[in-house]
């Protein structure tokens, strides 16, 4: 078995870490080591209190809340050059010991606690759960939910994250689900900001006719700094213009990600990605849009992607749209409309975005092998499971663009040998034998979680 080491370092190497743990009832909850990590609902909001720039947050699985209060104003708020981390399990020595997916981390908006499905009982959450205002912030490893900022006195924006100009945070391996705002359901941001193997799904921006971003509005820029979104998901997010993600005279970039369900309540056109104003620049690359929708249900091209005429503004290349015909004003090159054979594109329940969804790619899908590589940032290697971000399908022709292997498009790369090898057993002992004999009659799905999970998800 051939597992994935990155390393990730630590924000400085002089910076301290301090530990919370929402379960934690002993000890002396000032933060360090893990037996006496801050506790409870608070112990985030205590923690980033006493943190400084170069040090890290370690944060167990649990619920955490902005403020003990119910004053809905208070967002959790890092200083500048914090990492906060999730998914930890309360006795890792190293970061790549934590598993995010095990660990759920919850950053939630509910300070009432009676948050119900449908987004109900809103009218008392926080208006956005974190507010990043500060520079070289890392947010890395949780869930993010609840965010209510329709409501928010002004123009309500970012009811999961809102990120202020000239932060350009990395938001990485963050699951920003069911927020809602008056634009940006999940995040609102401004200028810079990177966003890698994230997902955006159940969010709303519909309480205005114009209603931008469901799951981002990317906010007006004029000049300087886009976000940049790479290895990310958005599902199932609906606004009255933009139901995946909105720009307003502001640039952003989507690489390799998947936009599935995303739809518009007030507008037949960007149902998934929309784009406007004089200074509206977006580049899609690598990326699938498919069944999203506007108000009559169109699964139109401009149903996918939409953007006012003027040709420059748009660039997509070796992109999967639905009804793709090349009747967008668009630059680019390399996309196509086949059937993507996402493997269950809705899940068992039919919702979108509900989280039982498999956005991976079937055997046969088109989107193997045919991204372009130059799209790629040089730093991402790895998918959005963490495994491998170039991988050549022998079975599929290469019908991207540069040297083999070939990107596949999308947030998830097809692995060819996911599907554990048989070893000898002679040559082993027996416990490693027993441990490899189950892993050899493991589904391929599961091998992908514990490759994942084995590699200590140190992203
Ligand atoms: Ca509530
Ligand atoms: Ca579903
Ligand atoms: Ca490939
Ligand atoms: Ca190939």
């Amino acid at each position: 078995m051939s597992l994935v080491v990155v390393f990730m370092p630590a924000p400085s190497a002089t910076g301290d870490t301090w530990f919370v743990n929402e379960a934690a009832t002993t000890g002396t909850n000032d933060g360090t080591p893990w037996s006496n990590a801050f506790q409870g609902v608070s112990g985030v909001r205590n923690a980033l209190s006493v943190a400084g720039a170069g040090d890290a947050v370690w944060v167990t699985h649990g619920t955490y809340l902005p403020t003990d209060s119910a004053d809905r104003a208070v967002s959790l708020n890092p200083p500048g050059g914090v990492g906060l981390f999730g998914g930890f399990d309360g006795t890792e020595e190293a970061i790549g010991e934590r598993d995010v997916v095990a660990n759920l981390t919850l950053l939630s908006a509910d300070l009432a606690g009676d948050d119900g499905p449908s987004f109900a009982n809103r009218e008392d959450n926080s208006f956005h759960v974190l507010r990043i205002e500060n520079p070289g912030v890392q947010v890395n490893g949780f869930t993010i939910r609840g965010g209510m900022a329709s409501d928010e006195p002004g123009l309500g924006g970012g009811g999961g994250i809102r990120v202020a100009p000239e932060s350009d945070p990395l938001v990485k391996r963050c699951r920003i689900i069911e927020n809602e705002a008056d634009m940006g359901g999940g995040v609102w941001v401004e200028r810079g900001g990177r966003f890698e193997d994230c997902e955006f799904s159940q969010n709303r921006a519909i309480s205005l006719g114009i209603s931008t971003g469901g799951g981002v509005h990317a906010a007006i820029t004029l000049v300087g700094g886009q976000p940049t979104f790479t290895n990310c998901l958005f599902i199932g997010n609906a606004a009255s213009r933009g139901g995946g993600i909105a720009g307003d005279h502001s640039e952003y970039e989507l690489v390799n990600c998947t936009l599935v369900a995303n739809r518009t309540t007030a507008d037949t056109i960007g149902g998934g990605a929309f784009l406007e104003g004089t200074f509206g620049r977006a580049t899609i690359s690598n990326c699938a849009l498919w069944a999203n929708a506007g108000t009559a249900g169109s699964d139109a091209e401009t149903a996918q992607v939409w953007t006012p005429s003027d040709p420059l503004f748009l660039t997509l290349n070796h992109c999967c749209i639905q009804s793709y015909a090349g009747v967008l004003p668009a630059e680019g090159a390399g996309n196509f409309a086949t059937d993507p054979l996402f493997i269950d594109e809705f899940g068992a329940d039919g919702v979108p975005g509900s989280g039982d969804e498999d956005l991976r790619l079937g055997i046969g899908s088109p989107l193997i092998d045919a991204g372009l590589n130059a799209a790629v940032p040089s730093n991402v290697t790895l998918d959005f499971d963490g495994l491998p971000r170039f991988v050549d399908d022998p079975a599929t022709e290469d019908t991207g663009a540069g040297d083999p292997p070939v990107v596949d498009i999308g947030a998830f790369e097809f692995q060819v040998d996911a599907e554990p090898v048989p070893v000898p057993v002679a040559t082993l002992s027996s416990t490693v034998a027993f441990v490899l004999v189950l892993l050899s009659i493991a589904t391929a799905a599961f091998h992908r979680r514990q490759l994942a999970s084995v590699s200590g998800d140190p992203r």
